[in-house]
C-alpha cells in the first residue's frame, strides 16, 4: 500500500510544483479532510447541516459546514510556505496570506462544501480544488490578475468526495489517481492509478427538472439519450446533485454530466473557476473532455473570479455527440 505522502515523495518528478510544495500541501489536504468528515459523521447530532440566514456570493443560503470548512482550509492554507493567497466560493473576494503576498509562488481556489444543501440527507458532497502558480513577479504582493487565469494553467486540481469511504481524486499533469482515507491510520492510501473513463458511454446526469428552460438542442440531445435506437444499450440517467458525486460515478462508469444554462442561470449554475476548471482538467487527465458548449472549458479566460458557466464534462464520445447536437442550427 502507498500513502499519499510517499506517492508524492517518489512519483510526480515531472510536475510544475515543487515536491516539497506538493508534499506540505497534501498534508493539509489530508488534516482538513479529516476535521470535515469527522463533522459530516456527527452532523446529525448538531446543527451542522442546518441553513443559515447568511448567503454566500452566489445568493445561496449557506449551511454551517460550508463554514466550518471554508475557515478550517483558511486557517491550514495560510501555513503554507508558499500559497499566497486563495479565492474561495464562501469568500466574496479574494484572500490574500498578508506575510506570504509578495514571496509565495502560488495561489489557490477552492469549493470548501461542494453539493452542500446534500449533508442534511447523508447524499454525498465534497470538496474542489485547484493550484496555479502566480503571474505577477514574486517579491511584488500579489493581486486578482494572479487568479484570472484560464484552466489551462492549473497545476493541481483534485476533489475529495465524501461518501461510503472519503476518497481524493487529483492530477498533477501526469494522470489522475485515486486515494481512499484510511479511518485508523487517519492517512489517504493509493487506491487507483493512472484512471481513465471506461469505453462506455452509459450515464447521462442533468437536472432534467429544468427541462423546459434548457435550449432546443439540448433538448434535443435529452431525447437522443432516451431514444432506444440510438445506443447499444439504453443510456440511464442519474443525478445525485453534487457535481463531485455525479462525475466521479460517471468517471468510473463512463458518462457525461451536463448543467446548460436556465432560465433561472443564463450563465449556467457551476461556477468556472473553482468548479469547472478542477473537474474539467481531471477529466481531460482521465482521457475525457469538457466544453461549455462549443469551446473547451480550460480554453475560457476568466473575466472575474465568481463567473459562472455552463458545464458538460464524460467521455469523449459523449462530449463529441453533444458537441454536434449543441452546433446544430436550431432557433433556441
Ligand atoms: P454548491 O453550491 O453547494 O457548491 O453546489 C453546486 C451544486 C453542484 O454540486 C451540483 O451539481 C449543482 O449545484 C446542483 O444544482 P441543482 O440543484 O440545480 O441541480
Ligand atoms: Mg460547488
Amino acid at each position: 500500500m502507498i500513502s499519499l505522502r510517499k506517492f508524492i515523495f517518489h512519483h510526480n518528478n515531472n510536475s510544475l510544483i515543487e515536491k516539497e510544495d506538493a508534499y506540505s500541501f497534501f498534508t493539509i489536504i489530508e488534516s482538513v479532510t479529516k476535521i470535515i468528515r469527522n463533522h459530516i459523521s456527527g452532523g446529525y447530532t448538531s446543527s451542522i447541516f442546518q441553513k443559515k440566514d447568511t448567503q454566500n456570493i452566489h445568493g445561496e443560503n449557506q449551511i454551517e459546514l460550508d463554514i466550518i470548512a471554508n475557515n478550517s482550509f483558511k486557517d491550514m492554507l495560510k501555513t503554507h510556505k508558499n500559497i499566497a493567497g486563495i479565492a474561495s466560493e464562501e469568500e466574496k473576494k479574494i484572500i490574500i496570506f498578508k506575510e506570504k503576498e509578495k514571496y509565495g509562488k502560488y495561489i489557490l481556489f477552492i469549493d470548501p462544501v461542494d453539493g452542500s444543501l446534500n449533508a442534511n440527507v447523508n447524499i454525498p458532497i465534497g470538496t474542489i480544488f485547484s493550484i496555479y502558480s502566480r503571474i505577477t513577479p514574486i517579491g511584488t504582493a500579489i493581486n486578482e490578475q494572479d487568479f484570472l487565469q484560464s484552466g489551462n494553467q492549473q497545476i493541481i486540481a483534485g476533489y475529495i468526495l465524501y461518501g461510503a469511504a472519503t476518497i481524493l481524486v487529483f492530477t498533477m499533469r501526469f494522470g489522475v489517481n485515486i486515494f481512499t482515507y484510511h479511518p485508523s491510520h487517519e492517512i489517504f492510501m493509493l487506491s487507483r492509478k493512472n484512471v481513465k473513463f471506461p469505453n462506455s458511454d452509459n450515464i447521462y446526469s442533468i437536472n432534467e427538472g429544468n427541462y423546459h428552460f434548457f435550449s432546443k438542442n439540448i433538448k434535443k440531445y435529452i431525447r437522443y439519450c432516451k431514444n432506444p435506437n440510438n445506443a447499444k444499450i439504453p443510456i440511464s440517467s442519474r443525478y445525485v446533485g453534487s457535481l463531485v458525486a455525479d462525475f466521479h460515478r460517471n468517471l468510473l462508469q463512463g458518462g457525461i454530466y451536463l448543467y446548460p444554462n436556465t432560465k433561472s442561470h443564463i450563465y449556467g449554475k457551476l461556477r468556472l473557476m473553482y468548479e469547472c476548471n478542477p473537474i474539467a482538467f481531471i477529466a481531460e487527465e482521465a482521457s475525457g473532455r469538457a466544453i461549455n458548449g462549443n469551446t473547451r472549458i480550460l480554453d475560457i479566460v476568466p473575466k472575474f473570479i465568481h463567473q459562472c458557466s455552463p458545464f458538460f464534462s464524460g467521455t469523449t464520445s459523449m462530449v463529441e455527440i453533444l458537441k454536434k447536437f449543441i452546433s446544430t442550427n436550431t432557433n433556441n
